[in-house]
């Protein structure tokens, strides 16, 4: 935990409590411009109306476009795991029925401070993703996610060649999760998970 001083010498907040401390002209936070362009990526997709906000329906309408592209009939874990999304940002979001891209990035602050977190919500996104439960992700259940995400067709194929880190064909439960915590945590370009959602405009 860091400890922040306070002014007269007697207390101190935790991270927590700094980052809700930092006024409202003050809401990039930490989070560096590329790490913006690329939380941006997934808020956009999400955001289905562009409306700059997102609220309950999207992460509901995001798990029914994934479950209706997909063989393996579980729209009810699908919307289970997009509920538990939205809980996680909306007590935290200074509106509790829309969240923000400054909202997100206000969480994606702390990531770095919750590793077990990031790491439980990819074991819960690999689950999902791997529809037939062979414990890989095959290139055609990576590319039906990234649609869902998106909702229109998207090409795939150079993104999962990078993910596929040993090139046996597959993304393996080891590659996924190095990945996600790049993506969520990481702040490095050119890491293959970058682009786990897609290329950024600044990478
Ligand atoms: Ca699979
Ligand atoms: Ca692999």
């Amino acid at each position: 935990m860091v400890m922040i001083p306070s002014p007269c010498g007697e207390g101190e907040g935790t991270v927590a409590a700094g980052v809700a401390e930092r006024g409202a002209g003050d809401d990039r936070g930490m989070a560096s411009t590329f790490q913006r362009g690329k939380v941006q990526l997934v808020f956009g997709a999400m955001d289905a109306d562009g409306d700059g906000a997102l609220r309950e329906t999207d992460f509901d309408a995001l798990a029914g476009r994934w479950a209706s592209i997909r063989a393996a009939g579980d729209a009810e874990r699908l919307t289970a795991i997009m509920h538990g999304w939205w809980i996680t940002l909306a007590e935290r979001s200074r509106d509790p029925e829309s969240v923000t891209l400054d909202d997100v990035l206000t969480v994606v602050d702390l990531l770095g401070q919750m590793p077990d977190a990031v790491d439980a919500t990819a074991e819960a996104m690999f689950d999902a993703i791997d529809e037939d439960g062979d414990d890989r992700i095959s290139p055609a259940e990576y590319q039906r996610m990234i649609e869902a995400w998106n909702g229109s067709p998207t090409d795939t194929a150079v993104i999962f060649a990078r993910l596929d880190a040993d090139g046996d064909g597959t993304v393996s439960r080891t590659e996924f999760i190095r990945h996600w915590r790049e993506f969520w945590a990481g702040d490095d370009p050119t890491a293959p998970g970058t682009h786990v959602f897609g290329t950024p405009p600044t990478a």
